[in-house]
């Protein structure tokens, strides 16, 4: 059976079942659900420290809920707060946060606050040892909101072969923490949130877009591994936020316009390449950091984990659609339409020129983190190899995933110390491309298949099938420190390994 069979398949059953009753369409697809902290007491004694930041409260309830992708295209997930995505959280650099969680399932679950520098305890990983959201219960994370970006918050949860869990399900929304200096060009902000429904085990390979066979690739083996490779996950209904293309509200636009979009992929699995037919991106911030050398590009790839920031001009009248590079998964959903005003006509593709994903050009060269004689701020207290490799299953199990050689857990091989700068030196000896996430902290990309860069803050970071990744992290969040894949599959077999501070 060829891909676009399943994808026809995954219609026809979702139509054929997808008669359920549906909650009205909300217009605006994400919406602000702070409640005012409590007001500051104007009987505060003179003596008193003012109180500056005042705290933002928040709640979200996990539980089941059905969702319209598109007429007659309706599946059921669990969600937060009855939204995809789950309600916005803004908040201000520095203040303190509460958001109580009400467990409305069956399960345990864990929210993790993607991008913050907060503690193990709060961080929402159960490996890191915070305490996870009782089945029909409730607790309260609370975190000061730092650092200042688009970060977001998920389902942390172990998943296995149980693909109604974790990152499978809807549970993902958008934190932002805006700065005291954000300059604030643009017209109209959007968030734009990249995800696919409906997965299921297949031994086809999701990826379509292939290594070019001319990229560099360090870390290939003399000898190729001719193992089978196992299942993986492949979904066949794919959207932006909660609608399948055309199915929802147009990004309304004048010609001249400056939107701020703000994407995040929030899929359990797949790297994605979004274009919008005629436009460029002006990229501003990876991972909601601000990147030294903002770039104008007309493609974004993004993995799952991922933001980027950036900032369109409205420069090419009519009716366009901004979606996947992916054929398959763009006419199954991964697109939103781009209308300027009084134009009416059917939306159109354009396709982007041959054009790739390269992080360094957003970096500086010069002041050299490879540089032979570094800064004192800049010398390297110690260098970590990370060797990722894959074990085959065959077409009837999973892949098993290693990290220097064994899967998680792994006992006292990772060790901080605190205020030390670690060089990492990531080599993915594998025939697929992994986000990977550090918890907690943020890293600095150094180099990429051989090509330096400096000034690129990242938390989660794509390494190249046979590529070699180095990024530079001051051990400076003490605590418990989870390193993982960011595909849920990956993470859940094996590929994950916790650093200790000593
Ligand atoms: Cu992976």
């Amino acid at each position: 059976m060829e891909r676009r069979d399943f994808v026809r398949l995954g219609w026809a059953t979702m139509i054929a079942t997808g008669a359920g009753k549906l909650r009205p369409a909300c217009g605006e697809p994400l919406s602000l659900q702070q409640v005012p902290g409590p007001a500051q007491s104007a009987m505060v004694a003179p003596l008193e420290p003012i109180v500056i930041a005042r705290a933002a409260e928040f709640t979200l309830e996990i539980a089941p809920m059905m969702v319209e992708l598109a007429p007659q295209v309706v599946i059921s997930t669990i969600g937060y707060s009855n939204k995809i995505p789950g309600p916005l959280l803004r908040v201000r650099e520095g203040q303190p946060v509460t958001v109580d969680i009400v467990n409305n399932t069956d399960v345990p679950e864990y929210v993790h606050w993607h991008g913050l520098f907060v503690p193990p305890e709060m961080d929402g990983a159960e490996e890191e040892g915070t305490p996870p959201v009782p089945p029909h219960g409730r607790r309260r994370y609370q975190f000061v909101a730092k650092p200042a970006g688009s970060r977001w918050y998920h389902s942390h949860a172990m998943a296995m072969m149980d693909l109604h869990r974790g990152s499978y399900t809807g549970q993902f929304g958008f934190l932002m923490i805006d700065s005291a200096n954000d300059p604030g060009h643009y017209d109209q902000e959007v968030f734009l949130a990249l995800r696919d429904w409906e997965p299921f085990w297949t031994t086809m390979d999701p990826d379509e877009d292939r290594p070019d066979p001319n990229d560099p690739m360090p870390e290939k083996p003399a000898t190729p591994d001719t193992r089978p490779n196992g299942l993986e996950v492949n979904a066949p209904l794919y959207s932006i936020n909660d609608k399948m293309l055309g199915a929802g509200d147009p990004i309304r636009v004048r010609p001249g316009d400056r939107v701020l979009m703000h994407l995040l992929n929030a899929s359990s699995s797949q790297i994605q390449r979004v274009a919008c037919s005629g436009h460029s991106f002006q990229v501003i911030a990876l991972d909601g950091n601000p990147v030294p050398t903002p770039q104008l590009v007309d493609l974004i790839e993004i993995a799952p984990g991922e933001r980027v920031d950036a900032i369109v001009e409205m420069n090419h009248p009519g009716v366009w659609i901004l979606g996947a590079i992916r054929n398959v998964a763009r006419q199954s959903g991964m697109g939103i339409v781009v209308e300027y005003a009084n134009q009416q006509q059917r939306a159109q593709w354009l396709a982007p020129q041959k054009a790739r994903w390269d992080y360094t050009i957003f970096g500086t060269t010069g002041f050299g983190n490879t540089a032979p004689h570094p800064a004192p701020d800049r010398i390297i207290d110690q260098t970590i190899d990370m060797v990722f490799e894959k074990v085959p299953g065959g077409p009837h199990a999973i892949n098993h995933w290693l990290v220097n050689g064994k899967e998680y857990p792994h006992e006292g091989e990772f060790v901080f110390h605190k205020g030390r700068r670690y060089r990492l030196v990531l080599h993915n000896r594998s025939d697929d491309s992994h986000p990977l996430h550090f918890h907690r902290h943020l890293f600095e990309l150094v180099e990429i298949n051989g090509k330096p860069t400096a000034g690129i803050l990242k938390d989660t970071v794509i390494v190249p099938a046979f590529g070699r990744i180095t990024v530079d992290l001051v051990a400076d969040q003490p605590g418990l420190t989870l390193f993982h894949c960011h595909i849920q599959q990956h993470m859940d077999f094996g590929f994950k390994a916790l650093f200790r501070y000593a």
